[in-house]
């Protein structure tokens, strides 16, 4: 176990490589807040891995503004295999992703704001190309957590949409990944990092129960 000056666990810019937050129980307060100083977003790719047993209702990423606070969330239906993507306060449902319970999964979404068009990437699959919102940026200083499910910017949780589980391998882009690159960060290759948010820096505070530790490796 690694340990921090109390001061760096509250604010801190660290690489994150091999290591994932762990969210070890149900609560509507425990989370991560990533940090960035980016803002206007005409355009977003998200990417991240995740593990967990639950079937219910539950967040994987969520980006607040003052004005929107679904303004880019990434969701998990209770419904069996079914993701949605909201981007400025609309949402597009994605079915039939093989949502494996208890397995690392790799986890793209991405929006561009002139087409509108969303589209999501599961464990190399991409999804149907799907219509949410067109014709505004997403503006306006960004609360993004990871583990709570945002309902105002920065509060508005809920315990039965919050994660328990793990998440590593967070990455954020101001532009739509191609298909290449968007495959080079699912089968762990070199892959160009977020350029608003990056695991390999990431800026963030803990708040409540959760724990940044070693992701395990599986041996045989
Ligand atoms: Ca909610």
């Amino acid at each position: 176990m690694q340990f921090f000056p109390v001061e760096l666990l509250f604010v801190c810019v660290v690489y994150l490589s091999g290591k994932m937050f762990t969210f070890p129980q149900q609560t509507n307060t425990a989370h991560v807040r990533l940090n960035t100083t980016r803002e206007d977003f005409s355009a977003v790719t998200v990417c991240l891995r995740s593990f967990t047993d639950l079937s219910r209702n539950h967040v994987l990423f969520s980006l607040a503004t003052p004005s929107a606070a679904n303004d880019f969330l990434l969701f998990k239906r209770a419904a069996a295999n079914q993701i949605e993507i909201s981007a400025r306060n609309v949402g597009a449902l994605f079915d039939g992703q093989e949502y494996t319970l208890n397995t690392w999964l790799s986890v793209c979404a991405t929006w561009d704001s002139t087409s509108g068009l969303g589209q999501l990437w599961l464990n190399g699959k991409p999804s149907s190309r799907k219509f949410t919102s067109t014709g505004s940026n997403i503006r306006g200083r960004a609360i993004i957590t990871l583990g709570q499910e945002q309902d105002s910017h920065g509060g508005g949780f809920d315990a039965n949409q919050s994660l328990v589980g793990m998440i590593s391998d967070v990455h954020m882009w101001d532009y739509v990944l191609s298909n290449c690159e968007i495959h080079r960060y699912m089968d762990n290759l070199n892959f160009t990092p977020g350029n608003v948010l990056n695991w390999r820096a990431l800026d963030f505070q803990i708040r409540g129960r959760v724990l940044l530790e070693e992701k395990q490796a599986i041996c045989y």
